[in-house]
């Protein structure tokens, strides 16, 4: 079982995934947490460098970047925990690169899609939970956590462009996702959350 938490800066995104997952656990389920990019020991490494503020990195060579890491993490993380019958959390993935690199960087979705299907061997998120939020909000909350690294730095058109990605794919994929307005304080996000997994996970029969 694989769910993907995804949306802009600053939706919320790890606060909720803390919070499931130590729900999920406390329920006797086994549980992986894990994110993009990042989630292996060279993903992590990587990371720093790719988000690192005033690092010039192209729009192709970003792709990528990412595409790299998410093969590794498939491979060493997300597909045996899947295989080991673990509910993985992951805070983004395949859709992170479509609202990003696609229509955040303009790079076409066929090369994207042929990159994702590549990486991922086929897996997908039986479940993704879209925390959606304006930009501005998300931004604000953002910088009030911690500095801003390279891609949070980019203009707010960037991050609206992002978020219209992210509305569309929910919207062409009502099935998979689960849209959860997190303006909420961060329990009652989680209790619509809690009750969405809870009905997912009823309906595999786990
Ligand atoms: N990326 C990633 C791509 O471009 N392409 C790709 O293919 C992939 C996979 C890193 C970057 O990588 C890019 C997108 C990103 O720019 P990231 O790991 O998601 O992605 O970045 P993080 O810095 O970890 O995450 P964010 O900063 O966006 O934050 P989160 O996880 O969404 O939010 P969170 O939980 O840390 O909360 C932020 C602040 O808000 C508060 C929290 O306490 C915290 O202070 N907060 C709330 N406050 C009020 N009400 C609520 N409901 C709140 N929920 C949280």
């Amino acid at each position: 079982m694989l769910i993907t938490f995804e949306g802009i800066e600053g939706c919320g995104k790890t606060t909720q995934i803390g919070l499931l997952g130590d729900y999920l656990t406390g329920k006797g389920y086994s549980v992986v947490k894990t994110r993009e990019p990042g989630g292996t020991g060279f993903g992590e490494a990587l990371r720093e460098l790719l988000l690192k503020k005033g690092m010039n990195v192209g729009p192709l060579c970003e792709l990528l970047v990412f595409m790299a890491m998410r093969a590794q993490h498939v491979d060493e993380v997300i597909l045996p925990a899947i295989k080991g019958g673990k509910i993985v959390l992951c805070d983004r993935f395949t859709d992170a690169t479509y609202a990003y690199q696609g229509s955040g960087r303009k790079i076409d979705t066929g090369i994207i899609d042929t990159l994702n299907n590549m990486v991922t061997k086929g897996i997908r998120p039986n479940l993704t939970i879209l925390l959606d939020i304006a930009v501005e909000k998300g931004l604000k909350r953002r910088a009030a956590s911690s500095d801003m690294d390279r891609i949070e730095g980019e203009k707010i058109s960037f991050h609206q462009k992002v978020k219209k990605a992210y509305d569309s794919m929910a919207q062409e994929d009502p099935k998979r996702f689960f849209i959860v307005d997190a303006n909420l304080k961060i329990e009652a996000v989680h209790d619509l959350i809690k009750t969405k997994v809870n009905n997912t996970l009823k309906s595999y029969g786990i």
